[in-house]
């Protein structure tokens, strides 16, 4: 049964090549079909349904935009769009597609040696194998500079010491992109590929979440990991070059958070239809319309957002400030059109029957991961000003 309409008030699709609009549908029906159907037990069990990823490399959504090692060569648009479409059946399952393309192939393809791309890219194209990105630190959240992890030198190894905390797909991942301060903490921040079962080296996965609960997150243990010298990207200096991953992983997430918008208003706006109350459809109160208006709106505000962040992508005119905007509207506005959505749903809107309280809980991680709605604020009134107020 065809679950998902078009929510499209501006006609932004029209913006879409037929070639674009091909992928959405493909990734559209592949979601309604293959994840929906289970989208809810996933949630409530807590897993990641790793039986989908060989369908999902097969549709080509592992080195999406990667025109060489086995990837598809797409444009950032139609990227954004397939955020769009995975994150319409969850914000989990779009998070396992954007770690792997943008935190893990990224800096690979980016800042890779030639060996570690011929080794690693085709692996993870094809979905042999799973990839995470370790930035972030118990102590080191939003500002990673502040970051206590070390790699050492130490002849033909480093030895890399430290933990580092909310870690996607953390457990199931075959190579880890670690980043580290070298020289014993008072050197530059370099990027290392970690590989599952190097000595000292564990994953540990993070119980009782309320969120992103189809997600594997996970805390990684560093304790004097040796790892081959040629383990470094030769191509990554300094915080810069993991912020630059985050730029990509941040553009698919703007585009994400308008999927589960448009799930939540979908959901509302046919249960407003079909519900009384009164002798009348909630639809025809006033309180509702007003509510389903200023939904619809907003999502019509983030379609547009993301659809010219694309093109100026796609044109090699996107500076990161433009992406922080993007993110930081679209994932903050889909955050209050969850609880909209869930509140037009009375009692039902508690129950995973319904998907609203799912994107809703999962738009609370959205919201903080790659930058909270307050970083993103302060990026920008750094743009706008000249002036740094992060500290
Ligand atoms: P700052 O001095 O601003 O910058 C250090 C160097 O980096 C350059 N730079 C950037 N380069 C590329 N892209 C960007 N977006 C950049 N922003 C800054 C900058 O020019 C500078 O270069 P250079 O050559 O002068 O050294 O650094 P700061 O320490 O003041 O920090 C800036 C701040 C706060 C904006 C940054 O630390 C930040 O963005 N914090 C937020 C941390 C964050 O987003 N973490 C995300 C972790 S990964 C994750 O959440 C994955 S979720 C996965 C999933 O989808 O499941
Ligand atoms: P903090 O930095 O401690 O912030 C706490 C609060 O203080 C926030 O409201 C913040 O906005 C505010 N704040 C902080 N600094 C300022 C300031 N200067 N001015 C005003 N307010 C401020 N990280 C990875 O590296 N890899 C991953 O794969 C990954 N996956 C994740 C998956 C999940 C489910 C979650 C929840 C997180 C994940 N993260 C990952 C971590 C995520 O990026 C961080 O949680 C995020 O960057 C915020 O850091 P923090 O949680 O330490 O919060």
């Amino acid at each position: 049964m065809k679950q998902f309409g078009d929510i499209d008030y501006y006609l932004c699709e029209d913006l879409l090549s037929d070639h674009e609009r091909g992928i959405r549908d493909n990734v559209r029906s592949w979601v309604e079909s293959r994840y929906l159907p289970r989208a809810a037990d996933y949630f409530e069990q807590g897993t990641f349904p790793l039986d989908l990823v060989p369908e999902m490399a097969q549709m080509g959504l592992f080195g999406f935009k990667m025109k060489d090692y086995g990837g598809r060569g797409e444009n950032n648009t139609a990227f954004g769009v397939v955020c769009r479409e995975l994150e319409r059946g969850d914000s989990g399952l779009r998070s396992f597609v954007s770690v792997m393309n943008s935190l893990v192939m990224f800096p690979i393809h980016e800042y890779g040696s030639q060996e570690q791309k011929e080794r690693w890219l085709p692996l993870l194209a094809s979905g042999n194998a799973i990839g995470c990105f370790g930035l972030t630190e118990p102590d080191a959240g939003s500002d990673p500079q502040s970051m206590r992890t070390t790699a050492e030198r130490d002849g033909e190894r480093f030895i890399l010491r430290g933990r580092k905390m909310w870690i996607t797909n953390g457990s199931i991942a075959d190579i880890a992109v670690v980043w580290a301060k070298t020289d014993g903490g008072g050197g530059p921040i370099r990027g290392f590929l970690i590989e599952k079962g190097t000595p000292g080296f564990s994953a540990h996965d993070i119980s009782r979440k309320f969120s992103l609960r189809a997600s594997v997150t996970s805390a990684l243990v560093l304790d004097d990991v040796a790892i081959p010298a040629e383990n470094l990207l030769p191509g990554a200096h300094g915080l810069g070059s993991a912020l630059g991953c985050l730029n990509e992983a941040r553009y698919g997430i703007a585009w994400g958070a308008v999927g589960a918008a448009m799930a939540c208003f979908e959901t509302a706006l046919n249960y407003a239809r079909s519900r009384t109350q009164f002798n009348a459809p909630l639809a025809s109160f006033q309180l509702v319309q007003q509510k389903l208006a200023w939904m619809l709106t907003e999502i019509t505000k983030a379609q547009l957002l993301c659809t010219r962040l694309g093109r100026l992508k796609d044109e090699g005119k996107a500076r990161h400030t433009h992406i922080s905007m993007a993110k930081m509207n679209n994932a903050g506005q889909a955050l209050k059109i969850a609880r909209t959505a869930r509140d037009i749903l009375g009692a039902n809107g508690i129950s995973l029957g319904y998907p609203p309280i799912r994107h809703m809980l999962n738009l609370e991680t959205v919201n903080t991961y790659e930058g909270t709605e307050d970083i993103h604020t302060l990026i920008i009134g750094r743009d706008i000003t000249g002036m740094d107020s992060f500290s």
